[in-house]
């Protein structure tokens, strides 16, 4: 009898959507890296979850940027993620510093992670490598923030870049620190990685990634990028001497443009390999720049609309937040009172 109670329940009461949360830094314009990496894989992810998607503006000014061009470079995000397909009713779409929660997560959070922690992070060590005029404290403590922004949300999954995957690993350290001494506060979450796309590697530097701040235009295809500039930057990627296309370690500038050109027409390394049996690199380029550009045509026709309606990008943005603030307060409040802050009575 109670086999059977469990089992009708079961059939009744619908099972909780697992959450997921992520964002982009409004560095700049967005590459082929981000949509490969993340966004367009976002999409696909917002029947089945429920998604939370931030324009991580605070992190962005960890390196200078221009305030003129930061808040442009917002709104441009968030339209970026609304153009390639994110449905705001179905996703949870906000700019981070509009959800004050995620600063006031990260300062207690900042105090149960170490330094020798965030010393070991490989992003810091490349970024003040690149930006050594100023290593500032936000440079380095820029993955609490982080964890701040994935565990206000309770979120099961973060799906990311292989080149963020460290700092998911850790906000999974930092949560389970914290839930050691005070249980069940928050919940573990895991790196969600691409099949394919997980690195999408410097047209000009194969072993390096692509990266938006990257100031070397013909290393990064932008989302925006019109069709004959795309083309124009994957036939000048750098290759190799050889002429076969074929996916492998030594090929890292083919093997790249195998991962785009898979992305771009869902077709394995295999097929590719076939199709372009016996063609030379120019062929190969260029089917690879076509392909890109005939995918990311509709995306930048949609951002061009939706950058001339200000007005609707901001009502997307105040909704998100709204909803996001509820979520996070909702988890402040709770660590607050687990860490001992008294609470304030109006
Ligand atoms: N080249 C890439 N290949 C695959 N995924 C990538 N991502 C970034 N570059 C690649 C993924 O995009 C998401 C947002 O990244 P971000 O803007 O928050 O930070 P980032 O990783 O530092 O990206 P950039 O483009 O390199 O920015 P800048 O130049 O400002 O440092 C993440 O999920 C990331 O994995």
């Amino acid at each position: 009898m109670k086999l059977w109670l469990k089992l009708m329940n079961q059939e009744t009461t619908p099972t909780p959507k697992k959450r997921i949360f992520s964002g982009v830094q409004p560095t700049g314009n967005l590459t082929i890296g981000n949509y490969l990496g993340a966004i367009k894989n976002w999409t696909a992810l917002q029947n089945d979850y429920e998604c939370i998607y931030c324009v991580v503006n605070q992190h962005a000014i960890t390196v200078r940027q221009d305030p003129a061009h930061l808040r442009r470079a917002t709104y441009e995000t968030l339209a970026v993620y609304l153009a390639a397909g994110l449905d705001p009713e179905k996703n949870t779409l906000f700019i981070q510093s509009h959800v004050p929660a995620h600063a006031e997560l990260a300062w207690v959070l900042n105090c149960y992670t170490m330094f020798g922690e965030l010393s070991r992070m490989t992003q810091f060590k490349d970024k003040s490598a690149k930006h050594a005029d100023n290593i500032n404290a936000g440079l380095f403590t820029y993955p609490v923030l982080m964890a701040a922004d994935i565990l206000l949300y309770q979120a099961n999954l973060v799906p990311v870049g292989i080149d963020q995957k460290q700092h998911v690993e850790l906000t999974r350290d930092i949560a389970n620190r914290f839930n050691a001494i005070f249980p069940d506060t928050f919940t573990i979450p895991e790196p969600y990685l691409p099949r394919t796309g997980t690195k999408i590697a410097s047209l000009q530097d194969p072993t390096k990634k692509m990266s938006k701040s990257d100031e070397n235009e013909n290393a990064t295809v932008r989302i925006l990028d019109d069709k004959d500039t795309i083309i124009r930057k994957f036939k000048r990627a750098v290759t190799d001497s050889d002429s076969v296309v074929r996916y492998g370690e030594e090929k890292p500038g083919i093997s790249n443009l195998m991962t785009i050109y898979s992305c771009f027409t869902g077709k394995d390394f295999a097929e590719i390999e076939k199709e372009f049996d016996g063609k030379g690199y120019g062929d190969f380029k260029m089917a690879v720049g076509e392909a890109c550009a005939d995918a990311l045509t509709p995306v930048r026709t949609r951002f061009q609309e939706l950058m001339a309606d200000k007005a609707y990008l901001e009502s997307i943005a105040k909704a998100g937040a709204e909803h996001a603030a509820y979520i996070a307060r909702k988890t402040l409040s709770k660590v607050y009172r687990k860490v001992g802050f008294v609470e304030f009575k109006a």
